[in-house]
């Protein structure tokens, strides 16, 4: 094959780097950090291709477009930015994005503010990333685009006459219909999404969901066959819809994890807070990662199990994001005061404190030493699409003695539904008695969750799943298409099922 043929095109609203300007006005370039850029850089270093996306700055200059191309020259691969203007950044992304897509398809419908003109700047905006994405591809590449800022993509490249095979990436869940219906776009929104040759979703729950939505919206759509990935026909095309979950770079984490400087800080953290088993918190500011009902959660063991009190404490970190949305200023506040209300109730003056609240990023190395030193990590998204953090912090366990409780309305729950702990984030009493079991269970017990939960974390990791959303479009036995084994709980058991 031709090496233009093998090019990869990857589509993000972000570009993996983080632009800023100095004290001097000169540029700062800092590389992201993520699993994403993890994984795909190096795929973009041996194929040769083009990452697409927004500086993160709003501003269009030239200057910005010549530091673009200076960082992506020497390292193999090209970085293309889409400039976009102030009032773009307030209607697409804080508008469009963040206060109707990302709201709805977590299920929270009473959060969204469908305001008309954000959509016709969605519209607007998709349509300016596919001009650079048109400009910087040829027929043969593969474009891969990003999330549900850009769902527009393929059908405005299709518009531009552009000819290039394309895959979508739905990181968010995907809404069960009655949900989907609210979107006043809906129509619109699903004939694009259908313009992509590929649409990858988390969970087989959010391919149900979308294959539904779109048998009852869209004429003529039809699904063949059974199994992770389907082909489906919408009138005279044909695409292929799968669910293909995301993961972390596992060896990395637990190679960090069991540093000399990671096991000092741990150390220090287990002398600041003796005596007691460790549970960790650990979400950006976001009102779909159930933080209130998580801390209520808190109180209620508390309250009602007297002897937990002294031995656990709740290491809750939040780590600020869209402070710019005011949703997000009311759930700070609301989160600090019922942290404030189960210390006012329950410390013990000069000895233990039952939460510790930390608002700000961490680095590195006081992630990595969270994870490790965490002996229960408590995940209580009200939805969400996978949630790398439940599997960062496995990875991390190097002991192995450490409990996972997990939201069962995260993504992950249907790979690790089985050795997680899992809970209902609205059931507040539920999620204390699962603090408590956590707190109780054996050994012997909490190892063989733990281990079960690591080897499959590690052999579908982050590689894995670029992988195998590669070979999802171009496989021709789907039959054969590689996939995590469905690890949700089966009905019956009394236990939570991963629906
Ligand atoms: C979306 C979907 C889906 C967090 N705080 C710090 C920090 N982090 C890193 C974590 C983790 C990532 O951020 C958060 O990932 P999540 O998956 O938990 O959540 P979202 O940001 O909402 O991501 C989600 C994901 O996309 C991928 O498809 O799983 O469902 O909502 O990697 O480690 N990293 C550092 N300091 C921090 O303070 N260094």
């Amino acid at each position: 094959m031709a090496r233009a043929r093998e090019r990869l095109i990857v589509v993000s609203n972000r570009l993996p780097f983080v632009f800023r300007r100095g004290a001097r006005g000169e540029w700062e370039v800092e590389p992201g950090t993520g699993g994403l850029v993890t994984a795909l850089l190096p795929v973009l270093r041996h194929r040769g291709g083009t990452w697409i996306g927004w500086p993160g700055l709003a501003e269009v200059s030239r200057e910005l477009a010549a530091k673009l191309e200076a960082v992506g020259e020497g390292s193999g691969y090209r970085l293309r930015g889409v400039q976009l203007t102030a009032e773009e950044v307030r209607d697409f992304y804080e508008g469009f994005s963040n206060q109707i897509i990302w709201p709805l398809f977590h299920d929270l419908t009473s959060l969204c503010n469908f305001d008309p003109p954000y959509w016709r700047i969605y519209c607007a905006v998709n349509r300016k990333f596919a001009k650079v994405v048109r400009e910087a591809s040829e027929a043969g590449d593969f474009i891969w685009v990003h999330d549900y800022h850009l769902m527009n993509v393929a059908a405005d490249l299709r518009t531009l006459g552009s000819k290039a095979r394309t895959g979508f990436f739905l990181h968010i869940p995907f809404p069960p219909i009655d949900i989907f219906l609210k979107l006043p776009w809906r129509l619109e929104l699903l004939e694009a999404l259908l313009q992509f040759d590929l649409i990858g979703l988390q969970t087989p729950r959010d391919r149900r969901n979308f294959v539904q939505c779109a048998r009852a919206l869209v004429k003529d759509f039809e699904v063949e066959g059974r199994g992770q990935v389907v082909v489906a026909r919408a009138g005279s095309r044909k695409l292929r819809i799968g669910s293909v979950p995301i993961s972390i770079d596992y060896n990395a984490f637990m190679r960090q994890a069991s540093t000399a400087e990671v096991a000092g800080k741990c150390e220090e953290l287990h002398a600041l807070l003796p005596k007691r088993k460790l549970i960790l918190g650990l979400d950006r500011l976001d009102y779909t990662k159930g933080i209130p009902q998580r801390l209520k959660a808190f109180h209620s063991l508390f309250a009602r199990y007297p002897d937990m009190r002294e031995r656990v404490s709740l290491i809750q970190v939040v780590v600020p994001s869209r402070e710019d949305i005011a949703e997000y200023r009311g759930l700070k506040l609301e989160i600090e005061q019922l942290a404030g209300k189960i210390n006012g109730s329950f410390v013990r003056p000069g000895g233990w404190v039952p939460v510790w609240y930390v608002y700000r990023s961490l680095t590195r190395t006081e992630l990595l030493s969270y994870y490790r030193a965490a002996d229960i990590a408590l995940i209580t998204p009200l939805k969400d699409g996978m949630n790398l953090v439940a599997k960062e912090y496995c990875a991390c366990n190097i002991e192995e003695e450490g409990v996972l409780i997990l939201s069962s309305f995260a993504g992950a729950a249907a790979e690790l539904g089985r050795d997680a702990l899992l809970v209902n984030p609205y059931d507040i009493e539920g999620v204390a008695d699962a603090v408590r079991r956590a707190f109780r269970m054996e050994k012997a017990e909490r190892q063989a969750r733990m281990r079960r939960m690591r080897r499959h974390i590690r052999e579908y990791d982050v590689f894995w799943w670029v992988d195998a959303f590669l070979r999802a479009a171009i496989t021709k036995d789907l039959s054969a298409f590689p996939q995590p084994e469905d690890r949700a709980l089966e009905k019956g058991t009394g236990e939570l099922v991963s629906l």
